[in-house]
């Protein structure tokens, strides 16, 4: 194992619900209704395809204009973006700075695989700018997850084969996304949803470096 390739939003903090919260607002106020269970097929989405899926699930793909769409979508992300101003290095999920620090240790070399344009304003806020020895630009990609593009090109960035990495996600297409690349990877959450993965863990807590040379191994 080489490489570790992080997802952002749902592994290294809980940004999560505010992409739910923004979402859910700007859905009712357009008449479409989404709840928890739907919002787990947008977690690992870019912005425009969430959007998409959103405006489907209301019958209302055809209800707007590309430019409309874009509104939306702006008017979605102005929202999150308030909601996150005040996020602080204590907003880093349990046990993920021992295990930035304890890959590290070991020598890993570290990259982000976020679909969010948000991500390097959020590493900021974090106090983890200068963590990550790679960050792929989402807004570069062609496909976003679940295909594989994003960790592929995380891979080569850091220089290593997909096989010398593990990826580690919050969402089945971030999973699927990780498995397609050819790469180990770890679920954090339901074990139902993450079922693909090569081990899912409940929370970031049970994450560590230890565990992640291990699962990678077996
Ligand atoms: P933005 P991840 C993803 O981040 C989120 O899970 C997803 O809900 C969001 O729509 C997407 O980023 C795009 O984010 O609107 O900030 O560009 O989980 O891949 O780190
Ligand atoms: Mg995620």
């Amino acid at each position: 194992m080489k490489a570790v390739l992080f997802d952002l939003d749902g592994v290294i903090t809980d940004t999560a619900v505010y992409h739910y919260k923004a979402w859910k607002a700007l859905a009712a106020k357009i008449g479409i209704e989404i709840d928890e269970a739907f919002n787990e097929q947008l977690k690992g989405i870019s912005r425009m395809d969430s959007l998409e899926s959103i405006l489907a699930k209301g019958s209302k793909l055809d209800a707007y204009s590309e430019e409309d769409k874009l509104a939306l979508a702006t008017e979605k992300n102005d929202l999150y973006k308030t909601m996150i101003q005040q996020m602080t290095p204590e907003d880093i999920l349990p046990g993920i700075n021992d295990l930035i620090s304890g890959l590290k240790a070991k020598g890993m070399r570290l990259g982000l695989a976020s679909a969010s344009q948000n991500g390097p304003m959020i590493l900021e806020k974090l106090g983890l700018k200068d963590t990550f020895d790679e960050i792929v630009d989402p807004a570069q990609l062609k496909a976003g997850k679940p295909d594989p593009e994003i960790f592929l090109t995380g891979a080569q960035d850091l220089g290593f084969k997909p096989e010398e990495c593990v990826g580690i996600e919050d969402a089945a297409a971030g999973v699927d996304a990780i498995n397609a690349a050819g790469m180990v990877s770890i679920g954090v959450g339901n074990e139902q949803t993450l079922q693909k993965a090569t081990t899912v863990v409940p929370d970031t807590a049970s994450l560590s470096a230890a565990l992640v040379e291990r699962v990678w191994r077996e």
